[in-house]
């Protein structure tokens, strides 16, 4: 398999569930100014990270790529033992995917093309409010866990990746002990460091 990915993106969490999984993997470093070139369009034409090469099929989308890793490698169990269990890591991935991860949009630049900059600012102010109200959820989803399941599951990864955008973008997480916990735990997680390792020299 070869994953394609860029350093700081959310292909960090496709990095560590292959790692996770134990699976043989190649990981081809995709360069931001390459998002939009046709090779990499070719492969996914929304021209994103991370992209999944299985042998001649390609499949893109974070959460289906963290499902594909997880059926793979069942020994490594990502996804929960019950279906009660596994509907649990699909609610906290599709929380990550679909609520977290898009509403640091404005923070990414989403908003820089307002001709207005206070309007930008306001957008940015926004998101850092939501955000807060959507790390406060999964803070108290951490109490009492040391994963986000209550085991780990390929869940965890996004949330280590949307915690490292979060002190990135320098967001208010004051107070949210179980969240500074779990980052604290997961970097020293060996599948973890060798995400980071793999990530120097930083673009
Ligand atoms: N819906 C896609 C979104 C992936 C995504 O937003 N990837 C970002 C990196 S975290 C990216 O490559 N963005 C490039 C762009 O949109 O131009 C997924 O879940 O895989």
């Amino acid at each position: 398999m070869k994953l394609y990915y860029t350093p700081g993106t959310c292909a960090m969490a496709d990095y560590i569930a292959l790692e996770w999984a134990g699976l043989p993997f190649e990981a081809q470093h995709v360069a931001r100014d390459d998002w939009k070139s046709p090779a990499f369009l070719a492969l996914n034409p929304l021209g994103a990270v991370p992209v999944l090469e299985d042998e001649d099929w390609v499949l893109t989308q974070n959460a289906a790529i963290l499902g594909y890793i997880a059926e793979r490698a069942p020994q490594a169990e990502l996804t929960g033992d019950t279906a009660h269990d596994r509907a649990e890591t699909q609610r906290w991935l599709a929380f990550l995917n679909a609520d977290v991860h898009p509403a640091f949009h404005p923070l990414f630049g989403a908003t820089r093309w307002l001709e207005d900059k206070t309007l930008e600012t306001r957008s940015k102010d926004l998101a850092r409010r939501r955000l807060r109200t959507l790390f406060e959820l999964l803070d108290r989803q951490l109490e009492g866990r040391d994963w986000l399941t209550g085991q780990r599951s390929i869940a965890d990864p996004y949330l280590f990746v949307v915690l490292r955008w979060a002190h990135r973008f320098e967001l208010d997480l004051s107070g949210l002990d179980n969240l500074a916990r779990f980052f604290e735990r997961i970097q020293q997680d060996p599948g973890v460091v060798r995400a980071l390792a793999a990530e120097q020299p930083a673009d």
